[in-house]
């Protein structure tokens, strides 16, 4: 039995939703980012750096999202261009932009949601933050503008962005990105995705915009 352990709305939703696209039965094991469940041995023995996910599959853990994508998209033969091919270049592209982007919106979650005392913020860090998150949309706004998908097709480039999707909004407005909202809203009503979120969860977020702090 595959086994994903997880935390709702996070990087785990990208796995949670290809599996889903790809039809296979899993289990999922819900863990908490908080209370040090991550730093437990249990958890470390799965994935060494204390982070979701981990993936039981196949016989073998493999954790870092981005590696399982790529497995499970070269053991399935589906959802991918295959090694060698022109459009492969840009699938590993976009794979890595998604932990690119992610690596910004963790520190945003940081700031805005987990870092307490509020005191203990660096508005300078979050208003920078704030800035390089824009960038990366602004690129995804003018690639995704008069196409459906990041590739020729549906891919699991796309299930990249899962856990993404839900947090680049919350941080910088909609306004002026309608191609990457139509991307995001096409992607988020396929039925694998609803399925996922459906049993996994969908978000951690209370609010759906985060201002920044005056300082
Ligand atoms: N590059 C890793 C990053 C994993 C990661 O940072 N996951 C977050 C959840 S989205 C986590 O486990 N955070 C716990 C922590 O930082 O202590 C991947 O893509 O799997």
């Amino acid at each position: 039995m595959t086994i994903l352990h997880h935390v709702p709305g996070s990087r785990s939703h990208r796995v949670l939703w290809l599996l889903e696209e790809l039809g296979e039965e899993t289990e999922i094991r819900t863990w908490s980012l908080t209370g040090g469940d991550l730093r437990s041995p249990e958890f470390r023995a799965l994935s060494p750096a204390g982070r979701i996910p981990a993936l039981q599959i196949d016989g073998q853990v493999i954790f870092e999202s981005g590696a399982i994508v790529q497995y499970l998209t070269e053991t399935r033969a589906r959802l991918a261009p295959a090694p060698g091919t022109a459009e492969r270049a840009a699938f590993l592209e976009w794979l890595s932009f998604a932990e690119t982007q992610a690596n910004i919106l963790q520190a945003l979650n940081i700031h805005h949601i987990f870092l307490r005392p509020e005191s203990a913020r660096s508005v300078p860090l979050m208003t920078l933050e704030t800035k390089r998150l824009a960038v990366t949309m602004q690129a995804m706004e003018a690639h995704l503008t008069g196409r459906d998908w990041l590739l020729d097709e549906f891919s699991a480039a796309d299930c990249m962005f899962g856990f993404n999707m839900d947090a680049m909004f919350r941080f910088v407005p909609r306004a002026g990105f309608p191609a990457l909202s139509a991307w995001t809203a096409r992607a988020q009503a396929r039925p694998a995705h609803q399925r996922a979120v459906e049993k996994g969860g969908a978000s951690m977020y209370a609010q759906d915009f985060y201002e920044l702090p005056d300082g």
